[in-house]
């Protein structure tokens, strides 16, 4: 009987350890930021194409524009995604973020009242 318990110790003792050796490994941060982006977006389409766009993006936890103020807000992992990154995809859609200026390609797709000054 003393046998049984034995093994049965060795067998609780062998399944605890990797997990805990697994829970010692450094993981990367998932801090999540916010950063406000100001954009050059003109309507409710530009509001829609720029939130449904973006929240594909990756490490995007969260995309809000303001059309009052153009000012683009945006949640995301530090882990996954970048400032510059997050701006170059605002790009990608055809707007203006911050000092990245507007795919010339993307822009061109955009509708009309879409288009800077389009309302102007
Ligand atoms: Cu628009």
């Amino acid at each position: 009987m003393k046998n049984i318990t034995w093994i049965i110790v060795m067998i609780l003792a062998w399944s605890l350890l990797p997990a805990s050796g697994q829970d010692t490994k450094d993981k990367p941060a998932r801090e999540v930021m916010e950063i406000v982006i100001k954009t050059s977006a003109q309507c409710g389409m530009c509001k829609e194409r720029i939130e449904r766009d973006m929240s594909f993006e990756k490490g995007i936890k969260y995309v809000n524009l303001d059309l009052e103020t153009k000012d683009l807000t945006v949640r995301y992992r530090t882990d996954k995604s970048t400032p510059e990154e997050i701006r170059r995809a605002v790009a990608r859609i055809g707007y203006d973020a911050d000092d990245v200026p507007a795919d010339p390609e993307a822009y061109e797709r955009l509708p009309a009242c879409c288009r800077k000054g389009g309302h102007d």
